[in-house]
């Protein structure tokens, strides 16, 4: 236990680099759950900050909410908390998506898919008015770095690997929906020219490169709080 210091108050000792990483991924994420209103229909993102928005989303004790998952772990832990959650098909549009970055550059682009499940966050991210992304302060950098994540057809996967090169398979089960996990190793450079190639590229179903105008706002937990960034997406400006 940490002694009392020249205050007479016991003072916390220092957090070590990956405490302080969680304490900004859920200061972030406190924030984004502020953002969210009763009945607002919600896409819940995937990863480590999208574990800290969901039980900050259960506190706010909203009603009427009804969520969208990304993914079975996302889906199991809302559940867990009391939250609906539903198919996209059955609410059809959302008033706001909220997902963690794996990486976010000046411009806004992001890379996601660390975790395998950017096809289902690129689909409900597109499907929400409103999509935030929130992120500690080590996922801005100056220049987006591969890895690029990919998830692949199963189906002649060495020759779409090929086309993609240099790529290689992530050791990964398959999506939930079928598709391998494998990441675009080379340079980025302009992140809309790989993108355009790699979506051009038969034999991909999505890739994890997302565009600055899919994103509304980015909160950024900082050893000063949160930051708010503007997204590139030019119906949201106002938000921020
Ligand atoms: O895998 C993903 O797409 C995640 O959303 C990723 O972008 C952020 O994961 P993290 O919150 O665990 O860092």
């Amino acid at each position: 236990m940490a002694s009392p210091g020249a205050t007479g108050r016991h003072e916390q000792p220092p957090l070590n680099d990956a405490a302080l990483r969680e304490a900004q991924k859920a200061a972030a994420a406190r924030a984004s759950a502020e953002l969210i209103e009763d009945g607002m229909r919600v896409g819940l993102g995937t990863g480590s900050t999208v574990a800290h928005l969901l039980p900050a989303i259960a506190r706010r004790g909203l009603s009427g909410l009804r969520c969208v998952a990304t993914s079975p772990a996302t889906e199991q832990a809302a559940l867990a908390l009391g939250m609906t959650v539903e198919g996209l098909d059955e609410i059809g549009e959302l008033d706001i998506a909220i997902d963690g970055a794996d990486q976010v550059d000046p411009a806004g682009w992001l890379i996601k898919g660390g975790g395998g499940a950017h096809t289902r966050e690129k689909i409900v991210a597109a499907h929400a008015r409103s999509f935030v992304v929130i992120a500690s302060a080590e996922k801005v950098v100056e220049e987006l770095t591969a890895p690029v994540p990919l998830e692949l057809v199963d189906f002649a996967v060495q020759s779409t690997l090929r086309a993609l090169a240099p790529a290689s398979l992530r050791d990964l089960p398959p999506s939930p929906d079928g598709g391998l996990i494998a990441d675009y190793l080379g340079e980025i450079g302009d992140p809309s020219a790989l993108a355009a190639r790699l979506a051009g590229t038969p034999g991909l179903v999505e890739h994890g490169l997302f565009e600055p105008e899919l994103v509304s706002m980015i909160l950024i937990g900082t050893a000063d709080g949160v930051e708010r960034r503007a997204g590139g997406d030019p119906s949201a400006a106002a938000q921020v």
